[in-house]
C-alpha cells in the first residue's frame, strides 16, 4: 500500500471524525465520539471489557512462563560442541499432571467469572424504555420506532441516555451485521429471522459498521448512534413525529432510499 493511499485513508478518517463531532455539537451534545479504540460508553461494553481484561491478566503468566522456559532451554541445553550425547528421557508424571491441572483450573475460573457477564449481555435488558426495529438493507440501515410511529432510513439512530434500549434486528435481503463497539453490541441481522440486542449508554456519539460482507457497497453500511439526554430525545421525538405525520402514508418498503446518493448528500452537508 502506498504512502499516498495511507494518508488519504487517514484524511478520510479524520474528516469523518471531525464531521461526527461537528454533528454532535450541532445537535447540542458535546459528548465524546466513541469508536472501536475508545473507552467503552455502554454498560454492556464496560462489563465485557472488564471481563476481557480479567481473562487476559490470568492468561498472560502462562504465555510468559512458556516463552521464558523456551528461551532458558534453548540457551542452557544448546549443543556446545563438546561431543556430549543429548539426554533422551521422556515422561514425568507429576510434571505432566501439574501442567495439565493448573491451566485447567485457570480455564474453569475464567469460564465461571465470564458467565455472569455473558448472561448479563443476554438477559440484562429487561423492561426496555425503548424498542427499536433495525432492518438491514443493501446498503443502509432502517430504524423503526414502533412506539412512536417513526421510521427513518440511512440516518443517525437517536436514543435516550442511561435507559435500556432494545433492538430487534432483521434484514430484507442478505445477512448484515450490526456492530457498535463503543456500546459493546454485535449481532447479525438475518432475513426471515429476528435477533435481539440491548444496551444502556452514556451520552455520546458511537460509530459502528456492518460486519457481514453483504455486497458491493458493504463498506458504506456505517452505523451512527447518538445517545442524548432524555429532554433532547423528547425534542427529537417531537420533531420526527410531526415530520412523519406530514408525510403521505406510503409503504416505506416500496420506496427504499437510494443509499449512495443519500449518504453522499449527508457527507456534503
Ligand atoms: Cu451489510
Amino acid at each position: 500500500m502506498s504512502l499516498a493511499l495511507l494518508s488519504s485513508y487517514a484524511q478520510q478518517a479524520g474528516t469523518s471524525m471531525a464531521q461526527a463531532m461537528a454533528q454532535a455539537a450541532a445537535k447540542g451534545s458535546a459528548a465524546p465520539v466513541r469508536n472501536a479504540f475508545s473507552q467503552p460508553g455502554g454498560i454492556v461494553a464496560i462489563r465485557a471489557a472488564a471481563a476481557s481484561l480479567r481473562a487476559f491478566v490470568w492468561v498472560i503468566p502462562f504465555i510468559l512462563i512458556a516463552y521464558i522456559l523456551l528461551a532458558y532451554v534453548i540457551i542452557k541445553f544448546r549443543d556446545k560442541g563438546d561431543g556430549r550425547k543429548p539426554a533422551t528421557f521422556h515422561e514425568n508424571n507429576p510434571l505432566e499432571f501439574l501442567w495439565t491441572i493448573i491451566p485447567l483450573i485457570v480455564v474453569i475460573t475464567v469460564a465461571l467469572h465470564s458467565y455472569p457477564t455473558l448472561t448479563f449481555m443476554e438477559f440484562g435488558g429487561n423492561n426496555p424504555a425503548l424498542t427499536i426495529d433495525v432492518v438491514g438493507h443493501q446498503f443502509f440501515w432502517e430504524y423503526k420506532y414502533p412506539q412512536y410511529g417513526i421510521d427513518i432510513s440511512n440516518d443517525t439512530l437517536v436514543v435516550p441516555a442511561n435507559a435500556v434500549v432494545d433492538l430487534d434486528l432483521t434484514s430484507v435481503d442478505v445477512i448484515h451485521g450490526f456492530y457498535v463497539p463503543g456500546l459493546g453490541i454485535q449481532m447479525d441481522a438475518l432475513p426471515g429471522r429476528i435477533t435481539n440486542l440491548w444496551f444502556k449508554a452514556k451520552p455520546g456519539y458511537y460509530k459502528g459498521q456492518c460486519t457481514q460482507l453483504c455486497g458491493v457497497n458493504h463498506a458504506q453500511m456505517l452505523i451512527d448512534v447518538q445517545v442524548v439526554p432524555n429532554d433532547q430525545f423528547q425534542a427529537w421525538l417531537a420533531k420526527h413525529r410531526t415530520q412523519s405525520a406530514s408525510l403521505p402514508a406510503a409503504p416505506p418498503a416500496a420506496l427504499p432510499v437510494a443509499p449512495t446518493a443519500a449518504r453522499k448528500a449527508r457527507g456534503k452537508a
